[in-house]
Order: structure tokens, then C-alpha cells, then sequence
């Protein structure tokens, strides 16, 4: 289950919560005109002042077996940083595959959706590759509506109004919110087509039931022969993919256990973090890479905020994130399924990642909504 944003640095994606996040804000702004804002409801701080979602979601993650905490979590300010960080590792290849790919191909990727066309994309961060969209997009039209959805306003407004500046003839209409309620507020110009932008392997952090729900809402407000453009990483070497997920400098490592500190700083929470190791495994059988946070020896926790005290056993885990990684095959099942065609992919010169344009073949068939409704995984 996913996630929350970060501030993403260069080539980072924005990453957002999409399915069970606290807040249901919807607020809409246009670079080139006044504020819109749109509450769809309240917000609410539970204890020592973190979000009541936060709390329950730790309690009822703590309290399971086996244990677990949602990767969304990870994204408070340190663990946004840190992911930044990790996306400049040498062994986290994703980004620099995903950019390479854009790089080179924006042009082609914008030429098969065809122009005129308005881009909306589902986390956007600091958008360094989007930017690679957009400038391809401006060689065939004049003028361009992006749309990014955020879950951080503060987000999103740094990098509409750095968008703005730098193309002055690209009309930014931020909407800070959730993916799924974004996506429902997006207006929609009828002539134009849209293509939507969920880059940076995102996907892979869904359960597979959770992504064909997330790309069902996409395809849900797009028209016939409209696009997604899909990044999604790729099924390899298990030693490629582990040390993606444990690197030698131990950034990652920092990253998974900060979902500790931080149920230390909001939650009054006491784990000795020095008493838990980071562990990153690839499952095979179910074509994902595991973080996993493991106690190095039996111990009981007390989480002052939740009132609650939670035993480990010496080797125990707490499962914190699910990367999955995708090939072809698989990619063209989760566009049947969710009622796109996959149409073109493109792969780095290593071909370690891959770029998928989804083509909206509308209307959605009866025969998708009854495996959807059996939550068949892809
Ligand atoms: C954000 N997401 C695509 C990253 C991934 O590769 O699953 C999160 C991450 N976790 C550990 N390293 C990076």
C-alpha cells in the first residue's frame, strides 16, 4: 500500500500517498491566475501532534503478524532527503535510467500521443524530467497546460512557480491532493488530448491490486486514445537489485529505520535504533525487492502516544516496503486489466528500466471491471 510525497531534489520523483493518506484537501492553483482552493474535508492531529492516520496506521502495522509499517511513512523531511540522497547512489540506477530514456526518446513520446496535448502527472517533484516532456511537447504546439497533483502545496508551488518562469508560454495548474481525489478534479479540454506522467518506478511501490485500482482512476479521466507514460523498473540480476536496495554507504539502510525515528519523535516512541538493521531482499516468486527493518535482539518497545508497549523476538521483522519490478509481459497484463493498450516501450542503453506509453481504449470492457472486482493481480 502506498505512500506519501517527498520534496524530491534533482532527478528524484515526487512521491505521493494515494490510497490511505490523512489528508482529503483538494486545493487548485493556476500559475496564471488566482489562488482556487478546495477543502473536501479536515484534517486532524492525534498524538503529540502527529496525524491520527499516522497513529492508527502504526498501532494496527505494530500490533499484526507479522509486523509492518506503510512505506509512505518513510517521507517526513529526513527520510525525503534521504531519499534524494539515494537517488545520487551509484547502485540506485533507477532514476538515471529513467532520465536517459527521456532524454533521449521525449520527442518520440510526445509524437506518438500526438499534439496539440495537455500533460498531468501524478507526483511531480522538482520535475527535471518532466522538463524533458515539456520542452518536446513546445517543439509541436505553442502553448501547454501541465497539471501536476501533489500531495505538499509547498511542493508544488516551488516547482509550478520555477515551471512558470522558465516557460513562460506553459500554463501550470497545480492541484494539491491526494492522486485518486487529483485526479478526479482535473479539468479537462475536450480537443486536446492528455497525457498523464506516473514516472520514477512509483508503480512499483503499489501491491498489484492497488495498481490496477490507481491506473483504473487514471484511465477513468481520460478519453479514447489519451496516454499514460508509465516508468517502471525491470526484473534483473537479484545482485543488482539487492545492492539498489543496500547500499554500501548505508543510505538506504538510514532511510528504512527513520520510519523508527519518527515514531520516536511524533509517536513518543523509544526505539534504540542501534538494536534494529536494515535488510533489503529480492522475493522471486513475487518479482519484488523487500525492505525489511529486523530487531538484533529480543526487546519490548514503548510507544508513550499510542499507550502501547510491542515486543520483538530476536530476529523479528517489521516488512516497511515492496518494490515491484515489472517485464513486458507483465506491464501489458496491468494495461489489459485496467483498460489501456500498451503501445510502445522504451528502455535505457542498459536496459535496466523501462518507459511505457499506455494508449485509453475507451470504454473500460465489463470483462475488466469483473477481474478488477476479484482483485486478480497482474
Ligand atoms: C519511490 N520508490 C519508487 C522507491 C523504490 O525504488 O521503490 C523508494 C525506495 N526505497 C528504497 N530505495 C528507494
Amino acid at each position: 500500500m502506498p505512500w506519501t510525497h517527498n520534496r524530491a531534489g534533482p532527478f528524484c520523483p515526487h512521491v505521493s500517498s494515494v490510497v490511505d493518506a490523512p489528508s482529503s484537501n483538494v486545493m487548485s492553483f493556476s500559475m496564471a491566475g488566482a489562488v482556487r482552493a478546495r477543502s473536501a474535508g479536515t484534517s486532524s492531529a492525534g498524538a503529540q501532534g502527529a496525524s491520527v492516520p499516522f497513529a492508527e496506521d502504526v498501532k494496527a502495522g505494530l500490533s499484526a503478524s507479522p509486523k509492518r509499517l506503510l512505506p509512505k511513512y518513510f517521507y517526513d523531511d529526513l527520510g525525503s532527503t534521504l531519499f534524494d540522497a539515494i537517488c545520487l547512489l551509484p547502485e540506485y540506477y533507477l532514476t538515471r535510467a529513467e532520465d536517459e530514456i527521456l532524454d533521449r526518446h521525449a520527442r518520440e513520446i510526445v509524437d506518438a500521443v500526438g499534439s496539440p496535448l495537455d500533460l498531468v502527472e501524478l507526483g511531480s517533484g522538482s520535475a527535471i524530467k518532466t522538463r524533458r516532456i515539456i520542452s518536446a511537447a513546445l517543439e509541436s504546439q505553442p502553448t501547454l497546460r501541465y497539471s501536476p497533483i501533489d500531495i505538499s502545496p509547498s511542493a508544488l508551488n516551488a516547482s509550478s512557480e520555477a515551471l512558470s518562469r522558465e516557460y513562460p508560454n506553459v500554463t501550470v495548474d497545480g492541484i494539491a491532493a491526494e492522486y485518486l481525489e487529483g485526479l478526479k478534479s482535473i479539468s479537462r479540454n475536450g480537443s486536446v488530448r492528455t497525457m498523464v506522467l506516473f514516472l520514477g518506478s512509483n508503480i512499483g511501490n503499489f501491491e498489484p491490486h492497488d495498481a490496477v485500482n490507481t491506473l483504473r482512476a487514471v484511465h477513468d479521466v481520460l478519453n479514447d486514445g489519451d496516454a499514460l507514460l508509465l516508468g517502471a523498473d525491470l526484473k534483473k540480476d537479484r545482485a543488482v537489485l539487492e545492492a539498489a536496495y543496500d547500499d554500501a554507504e548505508g543510505v538506504t539502510a538510514a532511510f528504512n529505520l527513520n520510519i523508527l525515528a519518527r515514531i520516536n519523535r511524533e509517536l513518543g516512541g523509544e526505539f534504540d535504533i542501534k538494536k534494529f538493521a536494515h535488510r533489503a531482499l529480492y522475493n522471486d516468486a513475487l518479482g519484488r525487492v523487500e525492505m525489511h527493518i529486523v530487531s538484533r535482539e529480543a526487546q519490548t518497545v514503548r510507544i508513550a502516544g499510542l499507550g502501547m508497549e510491542i515486543h520483538f523476538d530476536r530476529g523479528e521483522t517489521i516488512h516497511t516496503e515492496s518494490s515491484y519490478k515489472y517485464d513486458r509481459a507483465r506491464l501489458a497484463d496491468l494495461a489489459g486489466l485496467t483498460g489501456f493498450e500498451l503501445t510502445n516501450t522504451w528502455n535505457d542503453t542498459r536496459g535496466m528500466f523501462s518507459s511505457n506509453l499506455l494508449r485509453a481504449i475507451k470504454p473500460l470492457s465489463t470483462d475488466v471491471y469483473h477481474h478488477v472486482g476479484r482483485k486478480r493481480d497482474p
